[in-house]
């Protein structure tokens, strides 16, 4: 490409350009965002993370730092269907036979008391097809919706997650959901690695200790946006409704 061929295309991108008032850039980089480019994707909004009787109970985290991104998914999601946007959403969980829980992953969460595969008060914890497992039915998908199910942290291990991604033409990804600094931080690490353009919501994210929550929002912003970007749902819903 030539000088001048250069110089048309970014006057093109500057004159349709749609961002986000991100912290540390408005986002997505390039102003290109899209119903058809994007997707916002759930993490683990499953009753083992943040309903009574789950995993996260279990454990004697306060439940209430991980039901308060409920709401302001629920309202983001209305939104984004609105719009045409692709929604996604993940489920943490392991195969019944437990045959693809590493050692270590059950030995410390037996330590903590709520040992990955044993019985509790919502079935076996963390296993595939049992009542914790389940999405919580304040954000339950709707028709058409991919459901990526992981037996990891992050959404793209042993998951058809980033093919479900190329396949629909997505280069940013919009990020919600729980844990924000394991299964939303490792996920958000990855895509960023992978080239996806991404954007965590910090109200539609929550950490079972809310100075997690604040030092891994802090953690993206370093380094002109390391992992890529932070802003309110209400920020992106701003843009949003420009479409
Ligand atoms: C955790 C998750 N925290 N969904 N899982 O173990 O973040």
């Amino acid at each position: 490409m030539d000088k001048l061929g250069d110089e048309r295309i970014e006057a093109a991108l500057v004159a349709n350009a749609r961002t986000v008032d991100a912290d540390p850039y408005p986002w997505p980089f390039d102003g290109d965002l899209r119903p058809e480019n994007t997707a916002i994707v759930v993490i683990d909004m499953q009753t083992d993370f943040c309903a009574p009787g789950g995993y996260v109970d279990s454990m004697g985290y306060d439940l209430s730092l991980t039901r308060a991104p409920i709401e302001p998914i629920a309202a983001l999601l209305d939104g984004v269907r609105a719009k045409g946007f692709t929604v996604i959403h993940t489920r943490e969980g392991h195969k019944p036979d437990l045959s693809d829980l590493p050692a270590n992953k059950r030995w410390r969460s037996q330590r903590i008391g709520a040992g990955i595969g044993d019985q509790g008060p919502c079935g076996r914890i963390l296993v595939r097809g049992e009542p914790g497992w389940e999405i919580i039915p304040e954000l339950q998908p709707v028709a058409g919706e991919p459901i990526i199910d992981k037996p990891g942290k992050g959404s793209f291990l042993a998951t058809d997650f980033d093919l479900v991604l190329q396949t629909k033409g997505i280069r940013n990804i919009v990020l919600t959901g729980v844990t924000t600094d394991v299964c939303v931080h490792t996920t958000m690490r990855d895509a960023n690695d992978r080239g996806y353009e991404c954007l965590l919501l910090s109200d539609c994210t929550a950490a079972t200790k809310h100075e997690n929550h604040l030092a891994a929002l802090d953690m993206i912003k370093m380094q002109g946006g390391v992992f890529g970007a932070v802003a309110t749902s209400g920020q992106f819903l701003e843009t949003v409704e420009t479409i």
